[in-house]
């Protein structure tokens, strides 16, 4: 009797261990449902991006000889989610056991944990191995560790793997961590290169029209459709990736400029989110970069670092601290989402800029999604569960594993600090040092309160003052508060005045 291997939609990857074995008669099923679409409401272009490589990773088996199960949206009889899916792809196999890869989120492991019972065969859940760290792995580093730090066990990952070594204790070039030559302001000359594009084909066109019908309320645009949805595509992207942006990725890292999405970012997470790509490959082809001269290493070592480090270890926080994790909300922030989340209608002109690239593309760089998007949900005390839903709807790349760990634990400080030593927050200099958003904007950053000053920088120290009680004794706020304490009382009220005004007025409740 045959097994049956459930393949789901960021599990697309040949090597997946509920793939290895496969054997002769072996079914791959694979699912295409409103739940997973609509659990939260995804950017159409997330759910366009996935289908479109769900479709193409089947044809792709089937090529070589697998046979393939897929279930499409509109099929008659899709009973429209993961369980109900697997119960009928059972009746009709009738299948000895079923095969599958742990999945990415806490809620589909809590579905699969239930199948063995609801489908009446055994259910086998093997390790993702395309992970470089196992959960066992990280517990013992979790476990040894005085404070989880991202730094400690990046120095682990780059020991454990070999990238950018010298030896087994000795990292090239004599430094493990080359980010502060990663900061520097953009050259108002440089420009970003021009990105490859991919036509959209039949299988796409197909899934376009799809989305367009049956999720066209969603957030989000599906126009100029041009990402990568096949293997060899993704490798195409990867190299064009190494060879040209790669090289001034880290010198530019952290800025930000209007129109400008993408810069020298890599725009792979999706590809490697979905299985597309293997994390390992990425960092070998940027290794070998380094290797033959061809990037700095500020660049490779920021890359592989975002990788083998930040990567790994937020999907080792998600595991480990879930599922309380999810409700955590350590600065009792209580604000509901701003309607300009979605909208995008705000005066605020660096969040505008955020908000409509995203709308348009389903992508934010690393900076904009922490300094500008989070920076302001930090300071606005946004609740922490309309922030996480908001991340997990908007963005190509995000599945929960990723996106929680960022938002409660980077960007909201609403674990307490697990992992970050302090909360993010900035002023209106940080974003005008950063980018050239500030130019556009009706606010000024120069100006601290009343008339024409940046948001930012009331909500500054607005923020400060408002969590003195849980922030002060924070020794890496010791000087922050040490200010707040010498600053003229009237230029705190002040800034607290006109905080307390903007964030009473900020527009909730919309329709959308
Ligand atoms: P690059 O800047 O080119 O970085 C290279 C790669 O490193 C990325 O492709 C990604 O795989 C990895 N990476 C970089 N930073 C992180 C990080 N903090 N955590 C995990 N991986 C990282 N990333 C997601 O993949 N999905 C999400 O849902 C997601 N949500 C985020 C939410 C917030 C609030 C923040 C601050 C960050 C979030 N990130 C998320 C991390 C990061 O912003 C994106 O991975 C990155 O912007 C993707 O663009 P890129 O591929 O051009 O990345
Ligand atoms: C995100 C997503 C969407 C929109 N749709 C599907 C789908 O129809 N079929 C599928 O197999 N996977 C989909 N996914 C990805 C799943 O949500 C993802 O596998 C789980 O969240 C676990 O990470
Ligand atoms: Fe953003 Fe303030 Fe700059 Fe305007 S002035 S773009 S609100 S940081």
């Amino acid at each position: 009797m045959p097994s049956l291997r459930f393949v789901l939609g960021d599990q697309l990857s040949r090597d997946l261990s509920s793939l290895r074995d496969l054997q002769d008669g072996d079914i791959v099923l694979m699912v295409e449902v409103g739940e997973e679409a609509t659990y939260v409401r995804h950017h159409q272009r997330k759910i366009a991006f996935l289908f479109s490589a769900m479709r193409h990773f089947a044809a792709d088996l089937r090529e070589r000889g697998v046979a393939v199960d897929y279930v499409t949206l509109d099929d008659g009889e899709n009973a429209g989610s993961f369980t109900a899916e697997l119960k009928r792809a059972v009746a009709r196999h009738r299948p000895e056991r079923v095969v599958v890869t742990e999945p990415g989120e806490w809620r589909v492991m809590e579905m699969m944990e239930a199948w063995e019972k609801e489908v009446g065969c055994p259910v086998d859940i093997r390790p993702d191995t395309r992970f470089l760290c196992t959960h066992a792995q990280f517990g013992a580093f979790a476990q040894g560790a005085r404070g989880l730090r991202m730094e400690n066990f990046y120095r682990l990952m780059r020991r454990r793997t070999g990238y950018l070594m010298v030896s087994a204790d000795e990292p090239v070039e004599g430094q493990w961590n080359f980010d502060h030559d990663n900061r520097k302001p953009l050259p108002r000359r440089l420009e970003a290169p021009g990105r490859p594009s991919y036509a959209v084909d039949e299988t796409t066109s197909d899934v376009l029209a799809l989305v367009g019908q049956r999720f066209g309320n969603h957030f989000g645009s599906l126009d100029d459709f041009d990402h990568p949805v096949t293997r060899r595509q993704a490798l195409h992207y990867l190299n064009w990736f190494v060879t040209t942006a790669l090289p001034t990725f880290g010198d530019y890292q952290d800025a930000m400029r209007q129109g400008e999405p993408l810069l020298f970012h890599s725009h792979l997470s999706a590809l490697i989110n979905c299985g597309l790509l293997d994390p390992r490959e990425a960092c070998h082809r940027a290794e070998d970069a380094y290797k033959a001269g061809e990037a700095p290493i500020n660049a490779v070592e920021g890359f592989i670092r975002q990788i083998i480090g930040w990567r790994e270890f937020v999907r080792g926080i998600y595991w480990r601290h879930m599922p309380d994790y999810a409700d955590a909300n350590a600065l009792d922030a209580q604000r509901p989402l701003p309607d300009f989340f979605w909208t995008g209608e705000t005066s605020l002109n660096c969040l505008a800029q955020c908000f409509a690239e995203v709308k348009a593309s389903a992508y934010n760089h690393h900076i904009q999604r922490l300094m500008v998007i989070g920076n302001f949900s930090l300071l606005a005390g946004l609740e922490p569960k309309a922030v996480q839903e908001w991340y997990l709807t908007v963005y190509h790349d995000a599945y929960e594993w990723v996106e929680m760990p960022n938002v409660v634990g980077m960007i909201l400080f609403a674990d307490d600090g697990l992992f970050a030593s302090k909360p993010y927050a900035a002023s209106g200099n940080y974003i005008d040092k950063m980018s050239d958003y500030c130019g556009a904007c009706t606010y000024s950053p120069k100006i601290k309160t009343g008339e024409g000053a940046c948001p930012f920088n009331y909500l500054y120290w607005d923020f400060m003052a408002r969590n003195a009680p849980k922030l002060r004794g924070n020794h890496r706020l010791a000087r922050v508060y040490a200010t707040l304490d010498r600053m003229d009382q009237k230029k705190v009220a002040d800034a607290r005045r006109d905080a307390a005004a903007f964030l009473d007025a900020l527009p909730v409740g919309g329709d959308y």
